[in-house]
């Protein structure tokens, strides 16, 4: 395996409360995962822009995308599965931080796709962490839920 994602504390920042196991066997899901998460993508980017940009890394053989649980579109991430470790690994390595329709992605991996995973989880149908975003931002529906609702 790669050794840049050897050291755990470098593998991801975020830790899924969902995750239906011990932090141990959540770890060990994400050095062994073929799937990455992709965040801060706005939300007119389709899936054939993800799959152009995230095939450079390696063969795809699925791409999940993020919705809102209520309007039921495209709500600014994704999940990609790739065919290889390899792939995945160079995914993180080399598209994280690059632009995709003028937005620096965050490339991170993830434990792996399970159904219900796609829909945003918080309580306006997006993502958590747009409920209280303070900045305008046009690509992802401007001001964020709390904001907008004060
Ligand atoms: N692999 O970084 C990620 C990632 N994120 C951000 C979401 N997902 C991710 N997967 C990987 N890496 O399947 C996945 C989730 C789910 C789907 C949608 O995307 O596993 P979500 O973004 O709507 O919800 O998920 P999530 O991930 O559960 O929320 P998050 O960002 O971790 O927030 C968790 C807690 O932090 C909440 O209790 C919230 O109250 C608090 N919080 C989050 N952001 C803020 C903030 N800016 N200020 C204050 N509190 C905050």
């Amino acid at each position: 395996m790669a050794s840049l994602f050897k050291d755990l504390a470098k593998i991801s920042a975020y830790r899924d409360r969902r995750f239906p196991g011990t932090q141990e066997e959540f770890e060990d899901a994400l050095l062994r995962s073929i799937t990455v998460y992709v965040g801060n993508m706005s939300f007119y980017t389709t899936e054939e822009q993800v799959y152009e940009l995230f095939s450079r890394a390696g063969e795809i053989k699925k791409i999940v995308m993020g919705l809102d649980k209520n309007s039921k579109t495209p709500w600014g991430f994704c999940f990609i599965m790739y065919y290889s470790r390899d792939d995945a690994e160079d995914s993180v390595k080399y598209i994280s931080g690059t632009i995709l329709d003028d937005r620096p992605i965050r490339v991170d991996f993830d434990w792996g796709f399970q159904e219900g995973r796609q829909w945003g989880r918080g309580r306006s149908g997006g993502q958590v962490r747009d409920e209280y975003r303070t900045d305008y931002d046009p690509g992802r529906g401007g001001y964020g839920k709390l904001v907008q609702r004060e």
